[in-house]
């Protein structure tokens, strides 16, 4: 596998949702040695240090969102600018945060994408779709919504439109298991691929993520992985504050990220969710790095046809 410049970026944000912890996500990640791992799989790490979100005043909050929206969209902005300027100089891997950040960081990711002229796609590991804009939410969490903003839904005037909203047909999500109705709708029709649990019971999980691995090749595109905790079964990772049962196992996440690491195609990486204040001795945070690590090429043995082939 080539060598990495992974850029770390701290994006402690709880602009997302009531229950606080995420801010602290990104140094649990440090504390869980991401960058000493990186290193010792033969990639460079340079640590950025963290985007801090604007101060939050107590400014009302629009449409009954938890969070005041020329906050988040002030913080949005800052952490969209890092990203396209981590983008152009390595591989940037976004430490959250809730997953409100990628409304940041999957803008900046865009502008990049825009800049080199390649189609982006987007790779959603997650037990929801997050397909909500600030009028359709009924929790009035914004980390319910970064799907809704990527993918160019109504509803999101207050933030910078993106650099070009990623078509439907480049966005596949795995792992959901927790749906809102107002999504299904949207679902409805949509060329997203919305792969559930239920398909992965029956299927795997190499075969619908290959399917669209196979796209991303075809298409020459960026591929931009979100990895919210929750799409790990409560389990294995408990430190995350909307756990649904029935995730994907240790395994099935493995398995994911070494078909990823094989396909080459990912550009950049969020680890989305941890709140390090629902664990304990950091085995939630642990995990993330160790599915980073996989990812990035650790493996038991160098991928070889299994002998009994
Ligand atoms: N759909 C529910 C809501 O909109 O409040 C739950 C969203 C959970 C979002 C987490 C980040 O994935
Ligand atoms: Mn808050
Ligand atoms: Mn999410
Ligand atoms: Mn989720």
């Amino acid at each position: 596998m080539d060598r990495r410049n992974c850029i770390l970026v701290g994006v402690p944000v709880d602009s997302g949702k009531k229950r606080k912890g995420c801010l602290m996500g990104p140094d649990a990640y440090r504390t869980a040695r991401l960058a000493e791992t990186v290193t010792e799989l033969g990639h460079s790490a340079v640590d950025w240090g963290n985007v801090a979100p604007a101060e939050e005043s107590d400014t009302a909050c629009a449409n009954g969102l938890v969070h005041s929206l020329s906050e988040t969209v002030a913080w949005a902005k800052a952490v969209s600018a890092v990203a396209q300027r981590a983008a152009a100089d390595g591989f940037p891997i976004f430490l959250g945060g809730d997953h409100a950040l990628s409304m940041g960081t999957v803008h900046g990711i865009a502008a990049h994408a825009l800049e080199q002229d390649r189609p982006l796609f987007i790779l959603w590991l997650d037990a929801h779709t997050d397909l909500h804009t600030p009028m359709t939410t009924d929790s009035g969490n914004l980390h319910g919504t970064p799907m809704g903003y990527i993918s160019g839904l109504n509803g999101f005037d207050a933030f910078p439109p993106m650099p070009k909203a990623v078509p439907a047909g480049n966005i596949c999500m795995i792992g959901l298991r927790s749906v809102d109705a107002v999504e299904k709708q949207m679902l409805k029709g949509s060329e997203m691929s919305a792969i559930d649990m239920r398909v992965i019971d029956e299927h795997g999980i190499a075969k619908p993520l290959s399917a669209f691995l196979d796209k991303v090749a075809a298409a020459n595109g960026m591929l931009h992985v979100s990895l919210d905790v929750d799409f790990l079964d409560p389990t294995i990772a408990p430190a995350v504050g909307t756990t649904v049962p029935g995730g994907a196992t240790f395994r099935e996440a493995h398995h994911v990220m070494e078909i990823l690491h094989e396909s080459e195609l990912v550009t950049s990486l969020d680890l989305a969710e941890l709140n390090p204040f629902l664990d304990e001795r950091g085995r939630t945070a642990s995990l993330m790095v160790d599915l980073t690590a996989s990812l990035l090429g650790r493996r038991v043995f160098d991928r070889q046809t299994p002998s009994f082939f």
